[in-house]
């Protein structure tokens, strides 16, 4: 608990065996619920989370790859059965100090609604790659002019939420891939939710992201034109798609809107136990 306040952290994670267990080991001693989300991943990350021995840890497994926004909101989901006030996701590739988690709920704790970690706010934003960091800002220049939120890194998926607020935009629904932290924004902003950012110290220490620099621009501008239509910004939309067009890209480089089919997730109990994929608990966590 901090300040009297139940604190969950959902983890979401897919192929992450080499860092998992390193994210759970350093996870603050405040923290009441770790709640893990494996996506369906091919190596041991379940296994090794599972296995880790900490008695705060709830682990789920997708029995399909859904995408990193389809984890978050099964962890949202968890955290909200569990009485959590307010909900963290740090990602599960080590990409998150966990030193900054603090600052970040104390955030939310003052201000309330949302709280967004920015890398480019912190004394070590050189850290980031030259295109993470152009690329971000673009990509958070246009996310800004479709929301009233004046939010710089909105790629950072650094965030705290107040529970009412996670429970708002879990009915509302969450985009399951890559521009969820679009698509989250936008939400909020049509809910009146508000959004606080605070700096994060960006780490990039060799891990692999599903974003590459030749993905991200098709990747981006495809998501920006759905985001725009699912949101009622055609004209956005059109613009995007002109801009996208004129740059000679070619075809949208996946679906983004990745259906949940049903019975996709399975639970574990806490603690140690993990369940096949396929297999359920019997627990119903939808
Ligand atoms: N690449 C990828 N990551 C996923 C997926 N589902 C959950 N994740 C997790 O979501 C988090 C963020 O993904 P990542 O590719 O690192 O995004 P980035 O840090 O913004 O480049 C990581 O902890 C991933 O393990 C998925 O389908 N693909
Ligand atoms: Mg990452």
């Amino acid at each position: 608990m901090l300040h009297g306040q139940v604190i969950a952290v959902v983890v979401p994670a897919h192929d992450e065996a080499a860092h998992i267990g390193a994210v759970i080991a350093s996870m603050p001693a405040f923290v009441d619920h770790i709640l893990v989300v494996d996506d369906a991943s091919a190596d041991a990350t379940a296994e090794i989370a599972g296995a880790c021995g900490d008695a705060r840890i709830r682990l789920t497994r997708h029995a399909a790859n859904l995408g990193p926004g389809a984890a978050i909101a099964t962890g949202y989901r968890q955290a909200l059965m569990l009485g959590a006030d307010y909900i963290a996701v740090m990602a599960g590739d080590g990409q998150m100090d966990p030193d900054d988690l603090r600052p970040l709920v104390e955030t939310a704790i003052a201000r309330g609604g949302y709280v967004k970690g920015n890398r480019f706010l912190h004394p070590r934003a050189r850290d980031m790659p030259l295109w993470r960091k152009l690329g971000g800002m673009a990509v958070g220049g246009v996310t800004t002019m479709m929301t009233r939120q004046a939010v710089s890194d909105t790629q950072c998926g650094y965030t705290v939420i107040d529970g009412p607020s996670c429970q708002r935009l879990i009915t509302h629904g969450i985009w399951s891939g890559y521009g969820y932290p679009n698509d989250i924004l936008m939400t909020l902003d049509e809910l009146g939710i508000p959004v606080s950012e605070a700096p994060v110290r960006p780490v990039f220490a060799g891990q692999k992201s599903g974003i590459t620099p030749a993905r991200a621009g098709p990747l981006f501008a495809w998501t920006l034109v759905r985001l725009a239509l699912r949101h009622g910004k055609l004209f956005l939309a059109i613009g995007v798609l002109a801009f996208w067009t004129a740059c000679g890209v070619k075809g949208p480089p996946r679906p983004v809107f990745a259906p949940r089919p049903p019975g996709a997730e399975t639970v574990s109990a806490s603690g140690n136990a993990v369940t096949r994929p396929g297999e359920t608990t019997g627990e119903d966590h939808k």
